[in-house]
């Protein structure tokens, strides 16, 4: 029922095959970056909150190798398109679209003065995209990592991480936080990274309980971040903090909130109840975290999903199903906690569980939603694992 990770060996074995049939070259650099679920700490992360995520065991990996041009050259598994460009000129946005993000990065590198020299390129993935698991970020840095090595630089692991979120927001026009591009840089086998997002600092914590795992539910729903949905609820935010007469969600109290909801309009308060909620969930499910006391992580986590859902209507009646059905199969049937995960309006939900209980609570959650729904979510486990890397 859990679909496997496909192991990375696999990956790295097509992606420098397919170089070598498509382009004639043996690969000098192969990167890697994974995708990232988030555990809690919602739509928080461009409102100075703390959020939680990790890198999971879903990874890009492109393979590549100067071609002595001033064009890129580059393709993928995951559609027929290829893309050509020259790679002084990155900075116009063009077809496939997924070329724009190794535009972006390229550009952003331009801007630091690094002259980035012709390549080709194979990319494999093995995250769903669309699923919500940041596969966009996953390839924003692992295009940072093989530039890195093209050019034979480095760069502070945070640098990294901003100029990725720099090219998600210019090239791909989704004004995202900074959480997608942490996680899949900062990643670590066998820890969450705790991110403030007011100072920009990531603190690993450990999670090292081998008898737990992490249920990715992908609904097979897809959502498109840049359709306006997370732009306005955004902007919903920066109304509120706005009426409430703060620099930073990080001074507002329950209190000041109450204190300011006559100047706001009911939508407006409710997506600031999210906040104020969701900050305080966040540094609750890390203390307890650091406790082991996963009942109340647990409850945590399905607290952030009531009000993801009900305040800042992000979840839909997909996600909500996947969530029901964990919580109705509780801590009896080795069910942790569950929350959506991501931006939302469809992707993934994260189910904390017991290991040894984890088939059996997917084929519980595949079975109910196959019968509302017609066709089943995609279920995988993952641990924490490392984030973007250079693999040779
Ligand atoms: C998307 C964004 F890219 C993140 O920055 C974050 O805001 C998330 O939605 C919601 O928590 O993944």
């Amino acid at each position: 029922m859990l679909a496997p990770n496909p192991p990375i060996a696999d990956l790295v074995k097509i992606a420098k095959d397919e170089l070598k049939a498509r382009y004639g070259k043996e690969a000098t650099i192969v990167a890697a970056a994974p995708g990232r679920v988030n555990l809690i700490g919602e739509h928080i992360d461009y409102c100075d909150g703390f959020v939680l995520p990790f890198a999971i065991e879903r990874t890009v990996v492109i393979a590549a190798a100067p071609n002595g041009t001033t064009e890129v050259r580059a393709g993928t598994a995951f559609t027929s398109e290829t893309a050509c460009f020259a790679v002084c000129a990155p900075q116009n946005k063009a077809t496939p679209k997924w070329s724009n993000y190794l535009r972006g990065v390229i550009h952003g590198f331009h801007e630091r003065g690094v002259e980035v020299p012709g390549f080709d390129a194979f990319i494999i993935s093995s995250l769903p995209g669309g699923a919500g698991l940041s596969s966009s970020a996953a390839l924003e840095c692992a295009v940072a990592v093989l530039i890195l090595g093209l050019t034979g630089n480095t760069m502070p692991t945070k640098e990294m991480a901003l100029l990725a979120q720099k090219a998600e927001h210019d090239y791909a026009g989704v004004p995202c936080g900074i959480m997608d591009q942490f996680a899949s840089a900062f990643g670590k086998d066998g820890e969450l990274v705790l991110i403030d997002c007011q100072t920009g600092e990531p603190e690993m914590v450990p999670f090292k309980h081998d008898d737990l795992t992490i249920l990715i539910s992908n609904t097979k729903v897809s959502h498109e971040l840049s359709d306006g949905g997370y732009a306005a609820r955004r902007k919903n935010t920066e109304d509120g903090l706005i009426a409430i007469g703060k620099g930073s969600w990080r001074d507002v109290s329950p209190a000041d909130l109450d204190a300011a909801k006559e100047k706001m309009d009911e939508v407006t308060y409710r997506r600031s109840r999210h906040v104020v909620g969701e900050i305080a969930r966040t540094i609750g499910a890390v203390e307890s975290l650091r406790k082991g006391d996963f009942q109340e992580v647990g409850r945590l986590m399905y607290e952030s999903h009531n009000s993801l859902r009900d305040d800042f209507e992000v979840s839909c009646p997909e996600l909500d199903q996947l969530v029901e059905t964990a919580a109705t199969l509780g801590a009896a049937g080795g069910v942790i906690g569950a929350r959506m995960t991501g931006g939302g309006f469809g992707g993934s939900t994260v189910t904390l569980c017991e290991a040894s209980k984890a088939e059996a609570i997917a084929a519980a959650m595949v079975k109910s939603y196959e019968a509302k729904f017609g066709f089943p979510p995609e279920i995988f486990a993952s641990r924490p694992a490392e984030g973007a890397r250079r693999l040779s």
